[in-house]
């Protein structure tokens, strides 16, 4: 008996590996993501690591890629450039990725990209805002994320028609690749608007009292405050202006755009104004398909969950054009992405490698962000 279980169970066992090798072997293939989950940007990395694994989860289970199942893998890039370096060399060299998806900060990735280029393995940014010094390192380096100077101006056009604000006062972080580069999206649209900035002002990321600057702009009488801050930054110097007695509108960059910008400044961030990469509300079925699936996971998403889930999507749809995922087969259908029905809107990449879609601007009122319409 016992040994007739075992010839059984041996005869099992050889159907099942014959049945096997009639399909095509499973492959797995790694997607690296550099995100900053500790550090001054981890607020932004929490959502991008799960809008990144909630798209390899629902590709692997849609059976898109045929015999292809994605891997991710997460590391943490500390938001600073070292350490966005240390991770690109794991990825790259250790992990052998098929693809990069970050890192978080502009910063790092002006840094850490450039491994990525010399090496050949295509990186896709999904929250890189700076409009100079990403996707010009070279042709592997492409972006789902909207630049500043994609979404500020809009922005700017779009408040100004209800505020009618003609001086601004301005403010900016002046050690930081986005904040920099923000501020001068900010002075070149206000110029071309012919809005007058009365003064400019900065910090530095460690700062954390603003009352200076802050008075100084103030006391300048403006008619709307314009800020470049990531949000650690930001939530202070919308509490301090607040606290100064400042009753006018605020409007800031990407850096805003986090729940924790609300969380940490409360009260003082309603009326705040911030451009947008991911109209939320919007009807879209890819836009409500994705809020259902993070529902389901029981995750409250925002822009940067949006777009890293968005670079997952991209990168699955070039393997599937291309039939296999070599990091060069990827890289090359990349321009053939097309049309790709996305949270963000249907996505496109333009010939410079940067993305393309409708940006929106939103309102921060009764404690939520809400589409300025
Ligand atoms: C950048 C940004 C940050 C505000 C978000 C990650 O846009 O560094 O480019």
């Amino acid at each position: 008996m016992r040994l007739a279980g075992r010839a059984l169970s041996i005869l099992v066992a050889s159907v099942a590996a014959g049945a096997a090798s009639h399909a095509r072997a499973e492959e797995t293939v790694k997607i690296g993501a550099c995100l900053s989950l500790t550090g001054p940007a981890a607020v932004y990395g929490a959502q991008q690591k799960a809008g990144v694994l909630a798209a390899v989860d629902e590709i692997n289970q849609s059976g898109l890629l045929k015999g292809i199942k994605l891997q991710a893998v997460i590391e943490d890039d500390a938001s600073t450039k070292e350490q966005g370096i240390a991770v690109y060399q794991r990825l790259i060299s250790r992990d052998k990725v098929a693809a990069i998806i970050g890192p978080t900060l502009s910063n790092t990735a002006t840094a850490a990209d450039p491994l990525a280029q010399a090496a050949k393995v295509p990186v896709v940014a999904v929250s890189n805002t700076a409009p100079r010094g990403i996707t010009d390192i070279g042709d592997h380096i492409w972006r789902v994320s909207l630049t500043e100077g994609q979404v500020i101006p809009g922005a700017l056009k779009r408040a100004q028609a209800g505020l009618g604000f003609k001086a601004a006062g301005v403010l900016y972080g002046n050690d930081d690749a986005f904040t920099q580069a923000g501020y001068d999206v900010m002075k070149s649209a206000l110029d071309s608007m012919g809005v007058k900035i009365l003064a400019t002002q900065t910090f530095a990321k460690p700062d954390r009292d603003y009352n200076a600057q802050l008075t100084a702009l103030i006391g300048l009488k403006p008619d709307i405050l314009v800020v470049s801050a990531l949000v650690e930054n930001a939530a202070g110097i919308v509490a301090q202006a607040r606290q100064l007695g400042w009753r006018g509108p605020i409007l800031g960059g990407n850096g805003f755009n986090s729940a924790a910008l609300i969380k940490n400044a409360g009260a003082a961030a309603e009326g705040v104004l911030v451009g947008t990469s991911w109209n939320r509300v919007s009807t879209d079925p890819a836009n409500q398909a994705f809020l259902k699936l993070m529902a389901s996971r029981n995750f409250e998403p925002d822009q940067f969950c949006a777009q890293a889930y968005t670079g997952v999507l991209v990168i699955a749809d070039a393997i599937r054009m291309a039939g296999k995922a070599g990091r060069g087969d990827i890289r090359g259908a990349f321009s053939r992405v097309k049309d790709l029905p996305t949270p963000l809107g249907k996505f496109s990449f333009l010939p410079d490698r940067n993305g393309s879609h409708e940006p929106a601007l939103q309102l921060v009122k009764d404690g939520k962000f809400q589409i300025a319409q």
